[in-house]
């Protein structure tokens, strides 16, 4: 299996880095773009080329293999979740962040086989950051191991979460309130419009945990098998497993933290993927 796994990381991982160049021809910001499910979810040109040059790439090499990406299914493509090898794929994870030019945003790509993630890039190639992890084989940021923090107890740890891409009034209000009570209970809060990123940011051990109400598949796929691999878990912001199409999410440094984080926070349940 891990041979398998080395090939089709070995693939994906030229493929992730050709795409960075359509990215970074637009490193100071993208005017152009259109919205999605609201006014502040958005999507550019950039991102559905990036997808393309990924799946096209992809389905060649791997002629069997499924995909889930989120441009495909913001067209009408299914999202559904097989045993058969699936990459999931954010062609441009902080797409409101590249489109202001403010430089957290990624390529994000996972490959899950048997429901589980078995491999995990992530890479943002305005400033250079790769993150990598292959099963049992550890997490890497360019190529160095890295692990997570090993913060225990939510007064001693940084947290990160998002405000998302939804108006929906339910999820802000339960947003605000986590918002007062970490402010109040935690050593910092920090939000920085990626879900890769933030994921990222827990493997390297720089944020202690990262939470978030209605991501998706695609932002979180690879974001759990490279916080797994540098020491973390990944489960639901409710305690229970990790559900990739829950578009719910909870990573942390330690299974202490994450209970801790899990039972002070307020609870949202969106429609699942
Ligand atoms: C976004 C995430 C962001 C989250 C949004 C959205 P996109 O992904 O990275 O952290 O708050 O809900 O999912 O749309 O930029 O790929």
């Amino acid at each position: 299996m891990s041979e398998e796994i080395n090939v089709y990381f070995d693939f994906a991982l030229e493929l992730v880095k050709t795409a960075g160049n359509l990215i970074l021809e637009f490193r100071n910001g993208c005017s152009h773009f259109e919205q999605k499910s609201s006014d502040i979810d958005l999507v550019t040109e950039v991102d559905k080329n990036v997808e393309k040059t990924l799946i096209d790439g992809l389905s060649k090499k791997f002629a069997t293999h499924k995909f889930i990406g989120e441009e495909s299914v913001a067209d009408g493509a299914k999202c559904i979740l097989t045993d058969d090898p699936t990459w999931i794929i954010d062609p441009v994870d902080g797409t409101l962040n590249f489109i202001h030019g403010y430089p957290q945003s990624c390529i994000s790509v996972g490959l899950t086989i048997n429901k589980e993630a078995v491999l995990g890039i992530i890479y943002n190639p305005i400033l250079n950051l790769l993150y990598t992890a292959k099963k049992g084989q550890g997490a890497f940021l360019n190529s160095k191991q890295i692990t997570v923090s090993k913060t225990k107890a939510l007064d001693k740890a940084l947290i990160s979460f998002e405000a998302g891409t939804s108006r929906d009034e339910e999820r802000k209000r339960v947003m605000f309130e986590n918002f007062k009570l970490l402010v109040e209970k935690c050593h910092g809060v920090r939000t920085i419009g990626s879900a890769a990123m933030n994921m990222a940011n827990v493997a390297l051990g720089g944020s202690d945990a990262y939470f978030e109400f209605g991501i998706h598949a695609w932002d979180i796929a690879a974001g759990d098998i490279i916080v797994r691999e540098a020491g973390g878990v990944c489960i639901d912001p409710s305690g229970g497993p990790f559900d990739i199409l829950s578009r719910r999410v909870l990573c942390a440094s330690s299974a202490e933290l994450a209970q801790e984080l899990a039972t002070t926070l307020n609870q949202f349940y969106p429609e699942r993927d």
